[in-house]
């Protein structure tokens, strides 16, 4: 239905620290046990191209380089999750962006200990999740589907 389509949503990547440390399964799980619905992945590594564009607002900042060269240091899981609020949900989950300040429960807080190696990004507003989406997924890459699990989550 064309009301799906209508849902926010929200781009998270999960960065090469996330990955080399075999924490994909376990923040995955997060969003999909939450009731957010998956809409689109996928498996890459990230041009430096790509990681400049993602990070344009951090430009004129001292970690910028250090943050493309992070970013680009090994696979991502690039990702789209859909659902009422999920931009600002999605926030919560990942947890204040120092994981030392972090809260417990959130993945941050439960599984980092750097500012550098935060695991995961998610976007920070509506606007930018669309152009963060249009940046790293073409249209065809996102499949709109309705999850049979949604009279269960939702009144
Ligand atoms: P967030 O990822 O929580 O949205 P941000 O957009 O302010 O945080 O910064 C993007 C990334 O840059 C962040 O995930 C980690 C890195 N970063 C931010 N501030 C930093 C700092 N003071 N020193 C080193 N890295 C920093
Ligand atoms: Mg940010």
């Amino acid at each position: 239905m064309l009301l799906e389509t209508a849902l926010e949503r929200t781009f998270l990547a999960i960065k090469p620290d996330g990955v080399q440390r075999g924490l994909v399964g376990e923040i995955i799980r997060r969003f999909e046990t939450k009731g957010f619905t998956l809409v689109g992945l996928k498996f890459m590594s990230v041009s430096k191209e790509l990681a400049e564009q993602h990070y344009d607002v951090h430009r004129e900042r001292p970690f910028f380089a250090g943050l493309v060269e992070f970013i680009t240091s090994g696979p991502v899981v690039a990702m789209v999750w859909e659902g009422e609020g999920v931009v600002a949900s999605a926030r919560k989950i990942i947890g204040a962006t120092n994981p030392l300040t972090s809260e417990p429960g959130t993945i941050r807080g439960d599984f980092g200990i750097n500012i550098g190696r935060n695991l995961i990004h998610g976007s920070d507003a509506i606007e930018t999740a669309q152009r963060e989406i249009k940046l790293w997924f073409k249209d065809d890459e996102l499949v709109s589907w309705t999850p049979h699990l949604t009279p269960w989550l939702k009144e």
